[in-house]
């Protein structure tokens, strides 16, 4: 299977492109030096394609670096977005722009050259036409046009198309498709990724939605005595999302050519419809639903009448066309921008810099309150109370991968505590799941939630309650550690000044050739409410002392008895008294989604120590509490954390009367929700 290699995928265009590339069952390498972009977009894209895209964070004048990504995948072509791109700011460093956006591309060709891919598409631009008004007929503009660009960005876009021109010429085997983009506007429909300008933009729209969010006062327009309708000037806005199409359409028609034949040509990406910036105000107004300040001012130097594409030649050959109108672009900027008012930057959330992937954490903290997140299983690495740490936690985040972590803080799934025999029926099919404790299969398997890689997180903050949550989604196959159906798993990590909430969600994929499965999800946070050594100390208050009595492999009898000694219905300290039992609520849920159950407070926690509070609540029909008394890992011993798992009953997916808790069929949603509250 051969790869896209894009450079500068994290950006707008790119992280749109990246999504259509995989929508169309292409494998895609990333490179970015990110300095005008940032990782978040490329997590963003993760999340929303549920598949992992490996990132390598390179200069592209890094040969040497760049030239370790062609050895590590078998890439079949470029497309190639990473650039400077303000045409302002290129007025004043124009070196810079030469040096980088050139600089860049001769590298990556050279470093093609030596791995003999040669195939590229460049992101070029309608900017190399230059003022297109200057002759007559030209408007529309076709790739006939003659360039003649007005500012050093434009120069450096003719430049590499040059040298591409130049390279073919050298070379016929090269293929090299030329994209001129006419003027991209929008976001992706999901409202997740969207064009994140730094500073104060310089384009209509990206500034127009900052008016609307009340970080800019007002709309300047630049001129209302230009000769169209209105007296704006006319523009060609183009969807991002057609935009990003209009790659994969070139890709296809450069693998379309014989295996020996090579191409050098341009394509305009445009709608071929003029709008004018009151066409494009009045449209993003109605998108946001009232009007919005704006002021016609001078002129803006540089600005011409009509930029409008001729698109037929894209149309024709690609076979691509732009659909979408700047109306639908309009919505999809302002649902970006009311999810993401600071783009990618979320308040009180920050995340370790330079690490990608699996090793990003995640943290979100407020005055004495502090949560960090891993995507390796959706882990809780950390919380802390007044500087404080509450839970039991690495030092170094490879730690969590020993076979040893008794899945400290981990998400626990797709089938949380025990299945007798490793075996279940559904709709009177058997399946058998990994055995990896005894005859039972526990938490998954051995390669349960707990050990997975979590895509995303979408981060967000609410000024309504001031709460900022971080929602990472898993992709389970079909058949993993003999699990049936492909499930999709989403957990939300909602934090507040003191507490800590998180909502699980799961649903087979549409695309599952499977119709039913069993899920059970928790997680298996270690709490230590003093830090440090034991928790016999700890006081703890259980909701219920009805448990559920287990037999010698730890599967229930189906008896539910009371538990008497200690009598947990009084607070008591826990001692040397050792749990690892299922503990049932008298009015217990027994739904597949108990999100919309009452909150229960089922453990109440405190150390006289520390004086930390700790209270656990949950939709759940049941706890496992569990003192920790197997726990044997790298500076931890027994007893050093216990765990309250809010869960479905043990062993439901195999007891007809609960198994309703835990099947899942297509269309239905299995859900729950758990919080930690600290004092
Ligand atoms: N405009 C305003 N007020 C603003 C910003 C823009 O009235 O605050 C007007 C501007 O005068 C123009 C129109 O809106 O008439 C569009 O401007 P802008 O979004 O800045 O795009 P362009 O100037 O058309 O340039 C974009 C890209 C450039 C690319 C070109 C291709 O910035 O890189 O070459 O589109 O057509």
């Amino acid at each position: 299977m051969s790869y896209i290699l894009v450079t500068g995928g994290a950006g707008y265009i790119g992280s749109h492109t990246v999504i259509e590339l995989i929508n169309h069952g292409y494998k895609v390498v990333i490179v970015d030096n990110l300095v005008n972009s940032s990782y978040d977009s490329v997590s963003r894209v993760e999340y929303i394609v549920k598949q992992k895209i490996p990132f390598y964070k390179i200069d592209l004048r890094d040969s040497d670096g760049l030239s370790k990504v062609f050895d590590d995948y078998p890439i079949s072509a470029v497309i190639h977005f990473a650039a400077l791109k303000a045409v302002g700011e290129s007025t004043t460093i124009p070196l810079k722009y030469f040096e980088n956006n050139v600089g860049c591309t001769i590298s990556l060709l050279n470093v093609m050259k030596y791995h003999n891919v040669k195939t590229v598409v460049f992101s070029s631009s309608a900017t190399v036409y230059g003022d297109a008004t200057r002759f007559e007929n030209m408007i529309p503009i076709p790739e006939e046009c003659p360039t003649g660009p007005t500012n050093p960005y434009g120069h450096t876009k003719l430049t590499i198309e040059t040298i591409l021109k130049d390279l073919h010429a050298s070379d016929p085997q090269w293929r090299a498709a030329i994209l001129r983009y006419f003027n991209p506007i929008g976001a992706h429909p999901s409202g997740l990724i969207g064009e994140d300008p730094l500073g104060i933009p310089n384009n209509l729209l990206p500034f127009l939605a900052q008016v609307a969010v009340g970080r800019r006062a007002k709309l300047s327009i630049f001129g209302d005595d230009y000769e169209s309708h209105d007296g704006t000037p006319i523009r060609d806005y183009i969807h991002v999302v057609d935009l990003a199409k209009g790659h994969i359409a070139a890709l296809n028609y450069l693998s379309s050519l014989k295996p020996s034949q090579g191409l050098y040509r341009e394509w305009n990406l445009g709608t071929g419809k003029g709008s004018t910036v009151f066409d494009v105000y009045h449209a993003f107004c109605r998108a946001v639903g009232h009007d919005l300040p704006y002021e016609v001012v001078g002129r803006r130097d540089g600005d011409v009448l009509n930029l409008t594409s001729k698109p037929n030649r894209a149309n024709k050959e690609l076979q691509w066309m732009a659909h979408l109108t700047i109306d639908d672009a309009c919505r999809d900027l302002w649902n970006w921008t009311t999810k993401n008012p600071l783009g990618f930057h979320v308040k009180n959330y920050s995340v370790n810099e330079d690490a990608y992937g699996e090793d990003r954490v995640h943290t979100v903290e407020y005055p004495g309150f502090k949560v960090s997140i891993a995507n390796y299983g959706a882990t809780i690495i950390d919380i802390e109370v007044n500087g404080k740490p509450v839970v039991c936690k690495f030092d170094n985040l490879r730690d969590y991968h020993l076979p040893s972590n008794p899945c400290f803080g981990a998400t626990i799934g797709r089938y949380a505590n025990r299945i007798g025999g490793a075996q279940f029926t559904i709709g009177g099919k058997q399946y058998d799941v990994e055995k990896n404790e005894g005859a039972n299969c526990l938490h998954g398997g051995s390669h349960g939630f707990n050990t997975q890689y979590f895509y995303g997180p979408i981060a967000t903050h609410s000024e309504e309650d001031d709460s900022t949550t971080l929602k990472f989604v898993s992709f389970d196959k079909d058949g993993h550690a003999g699990f049936p159906g492909d499930l999709i798993t989403t957990v939300a990590f909602k934090v507040q000044p003191k507490s800590l909430e998180f909502e699980f969600e799961s649903s087979l994929s549409p695309k599952s050739s499977v119709d039913a499965t069993v899920v059970n999800l928790t997680n298996h946070s270690y709490f230590n409410l003093c830090g440090e050594g034991t928790i016999n100390e700890t006081e703890l208050l259980l909701a219920s002392n009805n448990f559920l009595e287990v037999d010698s492999a730890l599967l229930p009898t189906r008896s539910i008895k009371k538990w008497t000694r200690p009598d947990v219905s009084k607070p008591f300290t826990v001692g040397t008294a050792v749990f690892d039992n299922c503990f049932v609520l008298s009015d217990y849920s027994s739904k597949l989604d108990t999100r919309k159950e009452r909150m229960v407070d089922v453990v109440h926690a405190s150390h006289p120590g520390s004086k930390v509070k700790l209270t656990v609540s949950t939709t759940e029909p049941s706890f496992q509490l569990y003192t920790g008394d197997g726990v044997d890992t790298k500076g931890f011993f027994h007893r050093a954390g216990f765990a309250v798992e809010p869960c479905r009953f043990v062993n439901a997916a195999r007891v007809d009367d609960w198994k309703k808790q835990v099947v899942l069929k297509k269309g239905e949603v299995y859900g729950s929700r758990i919080r930690y509250t600290f004092e």
